[in-house]
């Protein structure tokens, strides 16, 4: 339809005529020149009219209306881009309403809240327009990494019969005759589908009827899981680093202007992540003075405490307590040698095999971005386990059966793509990194 060139491409035609399309970002009229900022997703120009063009010297425009504008590109030692362009023809495509209701030059910072109403436009504003470049960095480094590693990609079912992560924080709806859920993680999909592919990963929304406001949690999550067979807690958090390193890299590379207009010095974190237990961590915050026991969850504030405490910026929590994680969770088996001499060497008792299962969260600044654990492969464990977490193992049968098929070992995680955007663009409210957000009063757009 439009025979176009890029703005960054018009440096390369300087002298030919070409034709540029964009939004007027805004105009700065003289007497005797008008210059228009116009912008493209490449960059922006500045468009320079000269009087003897008179109708376009008194053509009528506005911020973000669309036209495109033919001319030629010409060196020039003020333009910041080094090349200017200059006017022959300008063509209104779409006038756009004014006052535009965000301040999208950022010269004074809408709220949140109506960026969110408005977040269409609030998209061309430099930092959420720079939050989302870096997210879509992050995506592609983790399909890319995982998909040259040999992982098969998934696609999880989002209306499910029963929980997987536990009974509450379930969306219900209506499903025919029937009850159903939104699905709160593609877990049981995932284990279900690397017993035959052996190694698994999902990009895919998830949604938790989680009822608080908090400037860490969505009520409708994207998460990035992987799942793999022959494997435990401890081969999949060798994957976890490496897959983040490779993501935190690409990131930096691919989006170094982005990361620059946000004032972000991203550091790499050193591999391995430093690993610590649950009850470790328990202890450090007891020492100093926090009022948790074993048992208890961490608060936000003791999340960050212990980021101080550990002095990385990214680690592994694990043998988290059993009552704390889902009823999949890979409890240590005192009877076999190997966990017993773990339990050993790591506790200085075996009997400590009753209390903890092979699940971890990673925390990156302090936030956890991820979590993933060792599931347990044989179905009679599998029901134990539901009961103990007082689920109704018939609901679960087309799961546990699975198993009873030939399942080897497996274990898997998943991060979570805002928390990760969080982290990595700086930012203090995980809505600034999703690009439609759902919590409990949002909806719309
Ligand atoms: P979990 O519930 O810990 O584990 O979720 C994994 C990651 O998803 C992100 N996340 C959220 N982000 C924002 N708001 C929320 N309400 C929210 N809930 C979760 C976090 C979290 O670390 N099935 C397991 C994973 C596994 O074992 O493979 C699970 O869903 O970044």
């Amino acid at each position: 339809m439009f025979d176009r060139t890029y703005i960054e491409d018009a440096k390369a035609s300087v002298g030919q005529t070409i034709t540029l399309a964009g939004w007027v970002s805004r105009t700065r009229d003289l007497k005797k020149i008008r210059f228009i900022v116009l912008r493209d997703k490449t960059g922006d120009i500045q468009v320079v009219v000269k009087p003897d063009n008179e109708q376009l010297f008194n053509l009528d425009l506005g911020r973000e209306d669309v036209i495109t504008v033919t001319g030629r590109a010409v060196e020039s030692n003020v333009a910041k881009a080094g090349v200017e362009f200059q006017a022959d023809s300008i063509e209104v495509i779409n006038k756009s309403a004014q006052p535009l209701p965000v301040d999208i030059m950022e010269n004074k910072k809408s709220d949140l809240d109506t960026r969110l109403n408005y977040r269409f436009l609030d998209f061309r504003a430099p930092t959420t327009n720079a939050i989302f470049r870096i997210q879509n960095a992050l995506l592609t480094a983790f399909r890319n990494y995982l998909s040259g590693n040999g992982y098969m990609e998934f696609q999880p079912p989002c209306i499910i019969g029963s929980a997987s992560e536990g009974g509450a924080d379930l969306f219900s709806i209506p499903y025919f005759e029937k009850m159903a859920f939104l699905a709160q993680s593609p877990q049981l999909y995932k284990q279900m589908c690397a017993i035959s592919f052996e190694k698994v990963f999902t990009i895919t929304p998830i949604w938790r009827a989680e009822k608080f406001n908090t400037p860490t949690h969505l009520n409708e999550v994207r998460q990035m899981d992987i799942e793999q067979v022959f494997s435990d807690d401890e081969t999949v958090m060798g994957v976890l680093e490496n897959t983040l390193v490779h993501m935190l890299k690409e990131a930096k590379e691919k989006t170094a202007e982005q990361l620059k207009l946000l004032g972000r010095e991203l550091d790499i974190p050193e591999l391995p992540f430093r690993r610590i237990t649950y009850t470790e961590s328990i202890q450090m915050l007891q020492d100093e003075g926090e009022s948790i026991l074993w048992g208890d969850d961490f608060t936000k504030t003791q999340e960050k405490l212990l980021t101080e405490l550990v002095g990385k910026e990214a680690f592994f929590l694990k043998d988290w307590p059993g009552a704390q994680k889902a009823f999949y969770a890979m409890p240590y088996n005192k009877e076999n040698e190997v966990d017993a001499k773990y339990l050993e060497e790591t506790y200085g008792d075996v009997e400590m095999g009753d209390k903890v299962v092979r699940a971890f969260d990673c925390l990156y600044s302090g936030i956890e971005i991820s979590s993933g654990t060792m599931r347990i492969h044989m179905p009679e464990l599998l029901r134990e386990r539901i009961r103990y977490k007082g689920l109704n193992p018939d609901n679960f049968e087309y799961y546990t059966g699975a198993f009873a098929y030939g399942a080897p070992p497996h274990a898997g995680w998943s991060i979570g793509l805002e928390r990760i955007t969080m982290t990595v663009t700086g930012m203090s409210n995980i809505r600034e990194c999703c690009m439609f957000p759902r919590d409990r009063d949002r909806l719309v757009p």
